[in-house]
C-alpha cells in the first residue's frame, strides 16, 4: 500500500486523453494529486513524466487502501467504476467523479447534452454547426474525441455542445444541461454492463439530471425522459410533425410529390436538399433541429447549416464509386444499432431490384447480433464476415449468402466481386475494431483505401 500523508489528495484514473486532460487541470489549479493507470505501460506515460515529472504515476492493479484515503477519484470513461477497488474507496465515502463534472464546475455557459446509443456524433456536430450559423461562439467537444477540459486553455465559449458516452454520464452528477437529450437507445456496451440493458438506460438517462428542457425521439419510447413537469419537451419523429413535433409532411407542387421536414403544419425544408443519403440522416437533422430549436437558435441559421451538412468521416461516408457501385465507410457502426440504421437508411434509397453488399463483423462487446436479421434479410444480398466474431453474427442472423475473409482488402475484393452496377457494399460492422485494428478510424481508413484502389 502507498501511504498518503494528506486527505487532500486525489487520484486521477487513466492515463488517456481524459485522465492527461484532468491532470492538466489539477496541476493548473494547484491541487495534489497523483495518476493510476491499470495498464504496465500506457502509451502517453514517457510525454506524460516529461511535461509533469513532479506528478507520481502508478501502474498496474489499482490500490484500494490508496484510493479509499484519497479526497475525490476523477475516473477517465474506459475504466469500469465497478473495479473493485474503487468500489471499496466509493463504499468509504470517497467522491468518485468524471471529466464531465470538474469541466461542469468551471464555467458557466450553458451546455447542450447529447447521448444516445448511435448518431450522437453527427447530430452533435451538426448542432454545433447550427450554432455557429447563428452567429453563437460555441465549443463541440466530449466523446466526440476531444476532452472536455482542453476548452479550459481557451477563454470560455457563450455555448458548449458535448456529445457524453454511458461511460461518462455514469460519473457526472451535476450536468444541468440546458438541453438534454438521448437520441436512441440500442444494446452498447453491455460487456461493462453485466449484460444488463437497464444499466445502460439507467447510466444513459442520467444526462437529463437537473436539465432545462429536453428533446425526445418519438420513435423509441427508450429516450422518453422521466422528468419534472416544468421541464419543456419538444420531440421529433419520422412521421408527421404535429405541435412542438419535429417530423416530415408531404406536399405535392405542380403534381409531384416532395417531403418535408417540418414543425407542426410548416414545411422547413425539402428532405432532397440533404446532401446525405439515407433515411437516418433525415432523422438525424429533425434532432438536430428539435435540439436547436429547444436552445433557441433562429430557424433560418439552423437550415442553412442542415443544407450544409456533409456528414462525418467513417459515419456512412461515400469513400469510392467504382463501376457504378457506391462504397460506404461506416466504420463507426460498431454496435448493431448502428448498423441496422445504416442498412435500413441506405437500403431505402436502392432501386427496387437492387441490395447491399455488407462488410461485418469484429469484437462484437458480448452484445446480441439477432437484430440484425431483419435489416439483412429485407436489404442484403450477401454478407462478408471478418473478425473474432463473424461465425456468432452468421449464426444469428442465419442467411444464405456468407462469405468469411481474413483481411479487410480480401473483404473488400470479395465484396467488389459480389456487388453489381447500382448496388452498395457496406462496410459497418457491428462490433468494435480491436480485434483487427488500433481504433474504428484505422479500420475505416483500410477500407476505404482498398475500395479507392480496386
Ligand atoms: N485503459 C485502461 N486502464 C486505464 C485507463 C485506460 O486499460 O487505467 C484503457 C481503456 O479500457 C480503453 C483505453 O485505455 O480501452 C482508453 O480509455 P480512456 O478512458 O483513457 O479513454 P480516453 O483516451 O480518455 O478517451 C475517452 C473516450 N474513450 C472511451 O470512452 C473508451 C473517447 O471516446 C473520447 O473521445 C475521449 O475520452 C474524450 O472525451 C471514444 C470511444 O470509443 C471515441 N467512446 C465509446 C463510444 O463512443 O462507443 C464510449
Amino acid at each position: 500500500m502507498t501511504l498518503i500523508a494528506s486527505d487532500q489528495l486525489k487520484v486521477v484514473i487513466g492515463l488517456g486523453a481524459t485522465g492527461i486532460s484532468c491532470a492538466k487541470q489539477l496541476a493548473a489549479q494547484g491541487e495534489r494529486f497523483v495518476v493510476l493507470d491499470t495498464r504496465e505501460a500506457p502509451a502517453n506515460l514517457a510525454v506524460f513524466q516529461r511535461d509533469y515529472p513532479e506528478v507520481k504515476v502508478i501502474l498496474g492493479p489499482l490500490d484500494p487502501d490508496l484510493l479509499a484515503a484519497s479526497s475525490e477519484i476523477v475516473l477517465s470513461p474506459g475504466v469500469a467504476k465497478d473495479d473493485p477497488a474503487i468500489v471499496f474507496a466509493v463504499a468509504q465515502g470517497v467522491p468518485l467523479i468524471g471529466d464531465i463534472d470538474l469541466f461542469c464546475r468551471r464555467i458557466t455557459a450553458p451546455i447542450i447534452a447529447i447521448t444516445g446509443s448511435n448518431a450522437k456524433s453527427s447530430v452533435t456536430t451538426l448542432v454545433g454547426d447550427m450554432a455557429r450559423e447563428a452567429g453563437i461562439d460555441v465549443g463541440v467537444g466530449g466523446n466526440i474525441g476531444l476532452p472536455v477540459l482542453d476548452f479550459l486553455e481557451q477563454p470560455e465559449k457563450a455555448l458548449y455542445v458535448l456529445e457524453l458516452s454511458s461511460f461518462q454520464l455514469e460519473t457526472t452528477h451535476d450536468l444541468r444541461a440546458e438541453v438534454a437529450c438521448v437520441l436512441n437507445l440500442t444494446p452498447d456496451h453491455l460487456d461493462r454492463y453485466d449484460n444488463d440493458f437497464q444499466k445502460y438506460y439507467q447510466a444513459k438517462h442520467r444526462v437529463f439530471k437537473g436539465c432545462k428542457k429536453v428533446v425526445e425521439n418519438l420513435d423509441d419510447a427508450l429516450t422518453h425522459p422521466l422528468v419534472a413537469k416544468q421541464v419543456s419537451i419538444t420531440g421529433f419523429r419520422m412521421s408527421e410533425s404535429d405541435f412542438n413535433i419535429f417530423g416530415l409532411i408531404n406536399r405535392t407542387e405542380q403534381g409531384v410529390p416532395r417531403e418535408y421536414l417540418a414543425l407542426a403544419k410548416q414545411a422547413l425544408m425539402a428532405c432532397d436538399e440533404i446532401l446525405l443519403p439515407g433515411r437516418h440522416h433525415t432523422m438525424n437533422a429533425l434532432a438536430a433541429l428539435a435540439i436547436g430549436h429547444q436552445a433557441g437558435f433562429p430557424m433560418p441559421a439552423m437550415l442553412r447549416a442542415v443544407k450544409k451538412f456533409s456528414g462525418l468521416e467513417h459515419r456512412c461516408q461515400l469513400v469510392a464509386t467504382k463501376a457504378d457501385v457506391n462504397y460506404f465507410n461506416d466504420s463507426k457502426g460498431t454496435n448493431v444499432g448502428a448498423t441496422v440504421a445504416a442498412i435500413e437508411g441506405l437500403g431505402a434509397t436502392l432501386a427496387i431490384d437492387k441490395k447491399i453488399v455488407l462488410i461485418a463483423g469484429g469484437d462484437g462487446k458480448g452484445a446480441s447480433f439477432d437484430d440484425l436479421a431483419d435489416p439483412i434479410n429485407k436489404y442484403v444480398k450477401s454478407l462478408v464476415l471478418i473478425g473474432t466474431d463473424a461465425t456468432r453474427i452468421a449464426d444469428a442472423v442465419s442467411f444464405g449468402s456468407v462469405y468469411y475473409e481474413k483481411t479487410m482488402a480480401d473483404a473488400v475484393l470479395k465484396s467488389a466481386e459480389l456487388a453489381q452496377a447500382g448496388e452498395i457494399v457496406l462496410l459497418s460492422p457491428a462490433c468494435a475494431s480491436f480485434d483487427m485494428f488500433d481504433n474504428f478510424m484505422q479500420r475505416g481508413d483500410v477500407f476505404s483505401r482498398a475500395a479507392e484502389n480496386l
